[in-house]
């Protein structure tokens, strides 16, 4: 619940636990719309504009207006992360090591033009420009659950499609078994590539099922506007049961392969950072528990940690991709 302080002009959090009790309910109410395939774009984007209201401040990046969200239980009851966390507590270490640097340095980022290259086992190798692949299927808004190998969490609606829409157009051979990631590295205005904290540039992978997935996202914008670039403009992967690494910033290339790629953060340190990375509270960081979890923007006095959730929160939609995999040895 927010408690508004006119005169003072800010918002003391009282209960950040849950959404509050008007906001569940219009949630709700919504989502039974959309079982009920009744609500159109408009119902569904107001629905969501109104929820992050209450947690966000109006923006200042363009625009970038999401549709419905079609995919069962991609929306969270959970309150968004306030804008200004998300887009101030980042990792993206092409910017710096530390949580502030991303926001401070990432305006050297220069996101136009941009182009993705969709190439490898494919029949239909492409080159999108940014404004075709903006293009490519209806946005939609999907308010989802993140969680960070660090042990700190966030709730946030992001604005894209599902990856399966770019999958499909350019025709997988039967060879394909995987996609990898492949992201910018400029040294001209990324101050910590060429530093040997990673191999770069950043680069991550999916299995094809996992790229597939109706929650695996090809993601545009956060919070209703194109994506800070600290935030990976001007696009990104959102892949909401695996660990944030997971989710590569400002893709430059997509690419499918026979074997399994390798990734940034395996080939920095295999023991740690395994290929899956599935969200696991029974598998520990070498270094640290994975049980529990610090969610951003509760870090007052009275903040308890959350447990952490098998696949985030996700099992009900991807378990069934893990079915009879060891986990722990697949981690
Ligand atoms: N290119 C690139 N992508 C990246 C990273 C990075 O350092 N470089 N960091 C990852 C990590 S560890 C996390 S937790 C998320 C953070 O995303 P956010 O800052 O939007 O919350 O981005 C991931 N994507
Ligand atoms: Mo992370």
């Amino acid at each position: 619940m927010l408690i508004r302080t006119q005169n003072q002009g800010y918002d003391h959090a009282i209960s950040s636990e849950i959404t509050s009790a008007s906001l569940y309910h219009r949630r709700r109410d919504w989502l039974r719309l959309m079982a009920a395939g009744a609500a159109g774009g408009a119902m569904a984007s107001w629905a969501s504009r109104e929820a992050l209201a209450q947690t966000t401040r109006p923006g200042k990046l363009a625009p970038l207006p999401g549709g419905k969200s079609v995919v069962t239980g991609a929306v969270t009851m959970e309150k968004p992360t306030p804008y200004e966390d998300a887009s101030t507590y980042n990792n993206y270490y092409e910017f710096g090591t530390d949580k502030a640097d991303p926001a401070r340095n990432a305006h050297r980022l220069k996101t136009t033009p941009w182009t993705v290259s969709v190439e490898g086992l494919v029949k239909k190798p492409m080159q999108f420009a940014l404004e075709d692949l903006l293009k490519l299927a209806p946005m939609e808004e999907r308010i989802y659950r993140m969680r960070c190998v660090e042990g700190w969490s966030m709730v946030i609606p992001w604005v894209g499609y599902s990856l399966s829409a770019l999958v499909k157009k350019v025709e997988p051979l039967g060879s394909a078994k995987y996609v990898e990631f492949v992201t910018l590295a400029d040294r001209k205005t990324m101050p910590f590539v060429g530093s040997r904290i990673l191999d770069w540039p950043y680069t991550e992978g999916l299995r094809m099922d996992e790229a597939l997935h109706p929650l695996t996202l090809l993601s545009f914008g956060m919070y209703g506007e194109v994506l800070p670039n600290q935030n990976g403009a001007p696009v990104r992967l959102v892949v909401p049961w695996k660990y944030g690494f997971k989710n590569a910033k400002s893709l430059v290339t997509i690419r499918f392969t026979e074997q399994q790629p390798g990734t940034a953060w395996n080939k920095a340190a295999a023991n740690e950072y395994g290929f899956y990375s599935n969200v696991n509270p029974d598998v520990p960081h070498p270094r640290w528990s994975q049980a529990t979890e610090r969610r951003i923007g509760e870090d007052g006095l009275f903040a308890k940690k959350r447990k952490t959730l098998i696949f985030n929160g996700y099992e009900a939609q991807v378990g069934q991709l893990y079915a009879g995999m060891d986990l722990k040895k697949f981690y």
